[in-house]
């Protein structure tokens, strides 16, 4: 016992300092409330039942979800408090300590403690992963329970390669999460820019696309006027109250894009404080230098939640094929029609996709897109293994 309650010791002093180096809770203004989000039936049930399960300590048990995670301590908010907490030793000896922001979760409060300890990570109702690593690389969840995936794309003076884009794409629809892409720093492109860069991923990802212009870290206001003009004559949305649209209140959104893309700018605007740390980005390649560590929810005034993430470097495809042919339903319906299954709609004979290309209209970005995905895909397949999950 006393070996038990020393091990207990080294682990809070441990906690504790480690506490000291994250910032207080009691100064983040920007995190949501708790009623901001509902938890499902399905959660709900699940926490019931690890009540029921609990016999005394059940008055111990909360229900809360995770609106931020540093290094390890999840911050926590339940009904009547926001708090940080660790994993019951149940949890840290599976695998089940992954857990996301955004996850609801049953979490222990004991009256004497400071630190919670995250007792289940209830069932989530969507989860918006990627493959990271090489090789073999492991699924690693961005963010639980999210609504919408919202892609950060910075425009520039050149034109923008919108397959990224819809790689992007193809990944939230594989999670089965909504999507929207911002087109963000319009003020560089430029008015003829922004027309020709919101044309071409039109023709990518097609005219449905949920689409808002912004360009929220701008210094010229004659620049803003011109792409905000622009935008407009397309047909698109301009600025902050764009995003603010995407995500009223009672919905929770990501922001998800290259690091230097302008997220974090981006969501400060919409908070209308500078309240997320934001960097600059490398002169002689535009490329960000992940100033966001970590992932956290923000609470936007008059409208919903959205979670800012680090830039992600590298997106894999690797057996998102439900996602490419929500993201290519055309072209996808048409392979069906090839001769070969395993046709690569370059130059086979009986190619349904390159027979009707032309006939059907699919724009020439839209067919490359299609192709160097799905092209990916398949030679990720011999060296990935998407059955892997960790
Ligand atoms: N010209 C211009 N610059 C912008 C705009 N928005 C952001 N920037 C600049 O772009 C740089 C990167 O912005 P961040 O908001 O830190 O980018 P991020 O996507 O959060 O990057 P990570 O946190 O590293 O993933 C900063 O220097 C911003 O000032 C914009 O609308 N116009
Ligand atoms: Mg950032
Ligand atoms: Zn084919």
């Amino acid at each position: 016992m006393a070996k038990k309650a020393k091990a207990r010791r080294v682990r809070e002093v441990r906690a504790n300092r480690a506490l000291d180096a994250l910032p207080a809770l009691s100064s983040l203004t920007e995190l949501p409330a708790f009623d901001e989000l509902k938890a499902s039936d399905a959660q709900r049930e699940a926490f019931e039942e690890a009540r029921a399960q609990a016999g005394e300590a059940a008055d111990e048990l909360v229900l809360g979800y995770v609106v931020r995670l540093d290094r390890g301590y999840p911050a926590i908010v339940c009904e009547d408090a926001t708090f940080r907490a660790e994993f019951a030793t149940r949890l840290t000896k599976g695998d089940f300590s992954r857990v996301a922001v955004g996850d609801w979760v049953c979490a222990r409060r004991p009256a004497a403690h400071e630190m919670g300890l995250i007792e289940r990570i209830l069932p989530r109702e969507s989860d918006i992963a990627r493959w990271r690593g090489s090789n073999r690389g492991e699924r690693q969840t961005l963010a639980a329970n999210v609504d919408l995936v919202i892609v950060v794309q910075q425009l520039g003076d050149r034109e923008v390669d919108f397959a990224r884009v819809a790689r992007s794409a193809v990944i939230v629809r594989d999670c089965g999460a909504e999507l929207a892409v911002v087109l963000s720093k319009a003020d560089r492109a430029g008015a003829a820019g922004v027309a020709r860069d919101v044309a071409a991923l039109r023709e990518v990802l097609g005219t449905d696309v949920r689409l808002v212009v912004t360009s929220a870290g701008a210094q010229g206001d004659a620049d803003v006027a011109a792409a905000r003009e622009a935008a407009e004559a397309c047909g698109v949305p301009f600025g902050e109250q764009g995003v603010r649209d995407l995500v009223p209140a009672g919905v929770v959104a990501i922001v998800l894009g290259e690091s230097g893309a302008g997220k974090s700018t981006l969501l400060n605007a919409l908070l209308g404080r500078n309240v997320l740390e934001t960097g600059a980005v490398r002169a002689s390649d535009d490329a960000g230098r992940h100033t966001t560590v970590a992932r956290r929810m923000v609470s936007l005034p008059d409208a919903g939640v959205i979670v800012d993430e680090p830039g992600l470097r590298s997106l894999p495809l690797v057996g998102h094929e439900r996602g490419l042919a929500l993201v290519f339903p055309d072209i996808a319906h048409e392979a069906v029609a090839c001769r070969f299954r395993d046709c690569t709609h370059t130059h086979e004979p009986g190619c349904a996709v390159i027979g009707h290309a032309e006939e059907l209209g699919y724009a020439g970005r839209r067919l490359d897109a299609y192709l160097s995905l799905a092209h990916e895909m398949r030679a990720s397949r011999q060296t990935l293994d998407p059955d892997v999950v960790i």
